[in-house]
């Protein structure tokens, strides 16, 4: 019997194919035609490029399914997908090559997720799942999740698969030249989700060339416990006279796959633009480089979309706010389903300093499981903090670690045997980093000897789950020193001894020692500074509380912990010694004082991605300001700023669009404060966004205002084609059409619609207009004029149509 891939992989080196599309256009796949319909119309072709792979010495070959899905294939996935597995198997016998693996092949969607775009992520595991069952049962050895840009999509696809087959599942996902996903991921962030999820193997694939790719090789060789996979592109893509090229060859790709052997990476393969020639050469000038199985890493990330946090030797603050126990406001707002309430919580503690924020939703009348599952999602969109679920109830905790796109941090389970059976599994189904909690059915042990023998049944408990004991973090319970004098004591004994005789991770909700007593951040503050110094790991407090983050600052200052103190400095230069605190934060005060979110303007609430408060801060601003002042003064501005941080790579895809979200819907309230000025029709003006264009903010802007101004205007929305504008412009007899474009590389589109123009409907003016555009390039495309914002789209109409003053 041939041997599996996880008998293989990281004992030996393996192989993985290369290309197959460029491979397949070569054999004559025409541009727009599916390239996994040729499973079906095609066999011997598609089986033609497996056999060139395996020929080449390749051990894993991936089936012609990577665009296979129900959104693709509604009526015939199943044969599709069935066919693809067919042309592997049928290529392996007719070479004999009976040890080598098929590698069922599953790429995006193509879609968004929401919140980001439309598609659920229950409707993208269904999708995924369906393709893992077929491909499971045609005869696929293991699953193959490639070109993966965004984690949160990953995940659904490791779910999808690990629900739906037990084959081995491996990822690769395509990181750009620094490192990150489109999302934002890192390597780090990224590993740590995929091994908490349990993957068999992880790594890079397409976008880069082996060169380029180095560096991120190196990076999941120090992250990563499971076999490394890097599959690059022959170099970098360029347009060639309208065909894709790319300028690695064999000899080439094969030399700088010998140095990402030499980093240790266990199965090595190529992507786009590669072919058996590069996957030959690559096998020769590798074959000699030992491998080594890869190495267990014992670090401790709770990661988000985007960040990892190191659970480490540094304290972790994790940030309380959100959690309605005592908090009137709070409750309200989770009875009113008051979502931006609870997420201006979160940009507060972020902005006051928390690395890790709690998310309790728990309150007696509301459905917690839902009201998890949108805290989660929603809280996701706005912040790339990483998340703790705090619930002690198991299908809340479920919702949140299902639809959490990272490694979460999870609070709790106990050392009860109920507890441990409800949480445990799901901690090994979604991974997680876990708070242990000392107390079982006796109680809390009130020695410190006795709490970590519960600590211990914890520790064994996750053994037996196969979750790892650096995943594990140990709440020592902070408990009212007022009731017992002892009890700080006992809690710090407990906390020192985990981090020396267990070589373990603590957690504190630290402020539940000052219970009962006044002033309390004086207690609450000391406490702390003295658990960091027992070595805490993690601390659940109020960031915006100056108190506390006085002591955290200047503990990390003294302890080492912060390079040249740096971060106190920054914090404290040129600050008074009064409540005044710190340059970022908030201010001072205790831990109710701030249950009213800050003040936030407008375009605060865009650069932040605030839905709600955008459109409510956007009736506000009504009242006093004229509402193009607003749009010229606050929403541009706020959306520029936020463009800016996307370019500089300081702000990711999710933001970018939560932002739009939150314009739009400012703008909503806008436009419908200035409907009812219409007066009788002046003209029909045609707008569009160009073709491969989404942007249609500015668009809308511009159609607003023209209806204002009496225009009628039809809306052909964004991403049209050239002809579809043509043919409404010739049907409707317009006069004028208007064309927007955000990117240069849109532009193109513009021109050609402008040249369709002149030669369908040549007395149509056209007027274009968007971020990238100047009257320069307006003159060069063939424009009859550029305006540079809405009012100014509505004097050219107006001269057009022999309004002008
Ligand atoms: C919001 C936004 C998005 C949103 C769009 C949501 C939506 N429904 O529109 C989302 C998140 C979906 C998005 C996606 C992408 N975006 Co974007 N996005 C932006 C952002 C931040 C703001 C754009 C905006 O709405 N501005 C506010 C409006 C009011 O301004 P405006 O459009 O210029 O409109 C005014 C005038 O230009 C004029 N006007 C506009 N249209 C028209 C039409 C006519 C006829 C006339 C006369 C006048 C006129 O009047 C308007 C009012 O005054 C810009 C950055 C920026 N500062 O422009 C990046 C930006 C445009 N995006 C960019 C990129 C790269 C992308 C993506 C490719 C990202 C990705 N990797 O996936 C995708 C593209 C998808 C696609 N195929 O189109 C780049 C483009 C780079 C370039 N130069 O080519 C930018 C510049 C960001 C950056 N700095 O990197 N984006």
């Amino acid at each position: 019997m041939k041997k599996s891939f996880k008998e293989r992989a990281g004992k030996e080196r393996l192989w993985w194919d290369g290309g197959t599309g460029s491979l397949l256009q070569a054999a004559g796949l025409k541009p727009g035609e599916l390239p996994e319909t040729w499973n079906l119309s095609h066999p011997e072709e598609v089986t033609g490029v497996a056999e060139g792979y395996l020929r080449a010495g390749c051990d894993v070959i991936n089936t012609n399914t990577f665009g296979a899905n129900a959104l693709k294939y509604p009526d015939n996935l199943r044969e599709i997908v069935e066919a693809g597995v067919a042309r592997v198997k049928e290529a392996i016998r007719r070479t004999g090559r009976e040890d080598a693996l098929v590698a069922l092949d599953m790429g995006p969607t193509g879609k968004l997720l929401e919140p980001m775009g439309d598609l659920p992520f229950e409707r993208a595991v269904e999708l995924f799942g369906e393709v893992a069952r077929i491909g499971t049962a045609a005869g696929a050895d293991l699953i193959l999740i490639e070109t993966m840009s965004d984690s949160y999509e990953a995940k659904a696809a490791v779910l999808g698969a690990k629900e739906n087959s037990t084959l081995p599942v491996c990822v690769t996902f395509v990181y750009d030249g620094s490192g990150k996903l489109l999302t934002g991921g890192t390597v780090a962030a990224t590993t740590a989700m995929l091994e908490g999820l349990g993957v068999d193997a992880l790594g890079v694939n397409c976008g880069l060339g082996p060169d380029q790719m180095l560096s991120i090789a190196k990076d999941l060789m120090k992250y990563a416990s499971v076999p490394v996979i890097v599959n690059p592109n022959a170099g970098l893509p360029r347009s060639e006279n309208g065909v894709t090229v790319y300028d690695v060859g064999p000899e080439g790709f094969a030399k700088s796959m010998r140095l990402i052997a030499e980093e240790g990476a266990h199965v090595l393969g190529g992507c786009c633009g590669t072919t058996p020639a590069h996957l030959k050469a690559m096998i020769e000038a590798c074959r000699d480089v030992p491998v080594s199985a890869p190495v267990p890493k014992h670090d401790t990330f709770v990661t988000s979309f985007s960040q990892a946090v190191r659970i480490g030797r540094k304290p972790v603050i994790i940030g309380e706010r959100i959690n309605p126990t005592g908090k009137k406001r709070f409750q309200q707002a989770l009875r009113e389903k008051d979502m931006d309430y609870i997420l201006s919580q979160a940009i507060e503690q972020e902005d006051a300093g928390a690395h890790i924020l709690d998310v309790n939703v728990g309150l007696p009348e509301i459905d917690e499981p839902a009201m998890m599952r949108e805290a989660v999602v929603r809280l996701q969109g706005i912040t790339g903090l990483p998340l703790q679920i705090d619930t002690s109830d198991p299908e809340a905790l479920e919702q949140g670690l299902r639809y959490y796109n990272g490694k979460p941090m999870i609070n709790s389970v106990n050392g009860k045997k109920e507890s441990i059976e409800a949480v445990m599994p799901l901690v090994k189904k979604y991974g997680g980093v876990l708070v242990g909690l000392v107390l079982d059915e006796n109680g809390i042990p009130d020695t410190p000897d006795g709490r970590l023998a519960v600590a211990d049944r914890i520790y064994e408990a996750a053994d037996r789950y196969g979750i790892r004991r650096e995943d594990i973090v140990i709440d020592g319970l902070a408990m009212t020193v007022s009731s017992d004098s002892r009890s700080a004591l006992t809690t710090l004994d407990t906390i020192r001894r985990i981090r020396d005789e267990r070589g373990g991770h603590s957690i504190l909700g630290v402020s539940n020692i000052s219970f009962g007593l006044p002033r309390r951040e004086i207690v609450n503050s000391t406490f702390l500074t003295m658990a960091m110094r027992e070595g805490l790991s993690c601390a659940i407090m109020n960031p915006n509380n100056e108190a506390m983050m006085r002591a955290f600052l200047s503990y990390c200052a003294l302890s080492d912990l912060d390079p040249q103190c740096m971060a106190y400095i920054n914090a404290y230069s040129g600050t008074s010694d009064d409540l005044a605190g710190r340059k970022q934060a908030g201010g001072a005060g205790d831990a109710d004082a701030k249950e009213t979110a800050a003040g936030m303007t407008l375009g605060e609430c865009v650069i932040r991605g605030l839905t709600e408060r955008a459109a409510q801060e956007a009736k506000e601003a009504l009242k006093g300001r004229d509402s193009m002042e607003i749009v010229n003064g606050e929403l541009i501005p706020a959306l520029d700023q936020v463009g800016k941080g996307f370019e500089r790579g300081t702000i990711f895809l999710p933001q970018l669009l939560m932002s739009a979200e939150a314009a739009q819907a400012a703008f909503a309230v806008i436009r419908d404060s200035m409907s009812g000025k219409k007066t009788e029709s002046r003209g029909k003006v045609i707008l569009a966004t160009v073709k491969n264009d989404i942007h249609d903010i500015g668009k809308n802007i511009v159609k607003v205002m023209l209806e204002n101004y009496g225009y009628e205007v039809l809306d052909l929305g964004k991403d049209v084609p050239p002809e579809v504008i043509v043919d409404a412009a010739i049907q409707n007899d317009i006069r004028l059409v208007g064309l927007s474009a955000l990117m240069t590389t849109t532009v193109v589109s513009m021109e050609e619609t402008i040249k369709l123009l002149r030669q369908k409907k040549p007395d149509t003016k056209v007027v274009v207009g968007g971020a990238v555009l100047t009257q320069e390039y307006a003159d060069r495309i063939g424009a009859d004029a550029y305006a540079k914002d809405a009012m100014e789209t509505v004097r050219y109409a107006d001269r057009i149509f022999e309004f002008a003053e």
